[in-house]
């Protein structure tokens, strides 16, 4: 049996990313809702209702576990899916855990969709690790739509980039934590904009090691070994072009690691 990793559009192709470079050898199937993309600006309910639908479908194509590949649509729907689904279910959140263990007096920018940062999961967050620090929660929607278009570089990311920060002292922060799995594709240019000195974190690693120790723990690893990447790509857009972007982003995010 596959692994589903299903997102709101590409964002997941940066997680998907991470997970097959530390599980090689498994078989993946990725779903993108391009066709719904953004989630950010539907209502939890509707999220909710499209991530049953892919996850009915992720399991008709059989998964052994599904990644929730997508801050927003965990915020929105994990509880639901758990209480769904007998499988594994791996969700995402911005990694203000790790972010707030950095000893500093500097602000922390959490850069996430606005339904992540309106939800209970990340109010939670806040009252466990943000209390004593100040966090600047930031929305980007227009990385989300540059990175939906394919668009990873040039001077549309560095003039995007700069207009999220507009009103914000770079100065004051010690971090950023990418709460939105599209922005992980512009972690070179978004550092770019800060100067190294700021640190940027974001939580993918992190949900890929929790996979691989679910897997492990529950007996589901694969210990045969491939020569090449199982992977099969579908998208609700149901065209060629958005298959190939999809080929693109995770061949460039694999080059990164
Ligand atoms: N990639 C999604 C996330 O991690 O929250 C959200 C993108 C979107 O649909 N706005």
């Amino acid at each position: 049996l596959a692994i589903g990793i299903f997102d709101s559009g590409m964002g997941g192709i940066s997680v998907l990313a991470d997970i097959i470079n530390l599980l090689p050898n498994e078989k993946y199937i990725y779903y993108g809702d391009s066709n719904n993309a953004p989630y950010g600006i539907k209502t939890p309910e509707e999220v909710k209702k499209l991530c049953i639908e892919i996850c009915d479908f992720l399991i008709y194509k059989g998964v052994k576990a599904i990644v929730v590949a997508c801050n927003t649509a965990t915020s929105a729907a994990i509880k639901e899916l758990r209480k769904r689904y007998s499988i594994p279910i791996i969700g995402m959140e911005p990694a203000l855990k790790p972010a707030t263990s950095i000893q500093s007096d500097g602000k922390i920018v959490v850069m996430a969709t606005n339904m992540t940062l309106k939800e209970k999961k990340f109010k939670g967050l806040m009252d466990k690790y943000g209390k004593a620090r100040d966090i600047i929660k930031l929305p980007c929607p227009k990385l989300v739509e540059l990175i939906e278009d394919g668009i990873t570089e040039g001077q549309e990311v560095e003039d995007s980039i700069r207009q999220c920060f507009n009103g914000i002292d770079i100065n004051e922060v010690s971090s950023i934590v990418l709460g939105c799995t599209h922005y992980i594709f512009l972690k070179d240019y978004i550092r770019k904009f800060t100067g190294n000195n700021i640190k940027i974190i974001d939580g993918n690693e992190g949900t890929a090691r929790h996979l691989r120790n679910v897997l492990k723990q529950k007996k589901l690893l694969k210990n045969t070994i491939e020569k090449e990447i199982l992977l099969d790509i579908y998208n609700s857009k149901n065209d060629e072009e958005i298959i190939n972007l999809s080929k693109k982003l995770l061949t460039f995010s694999l080059e990164k690691l």
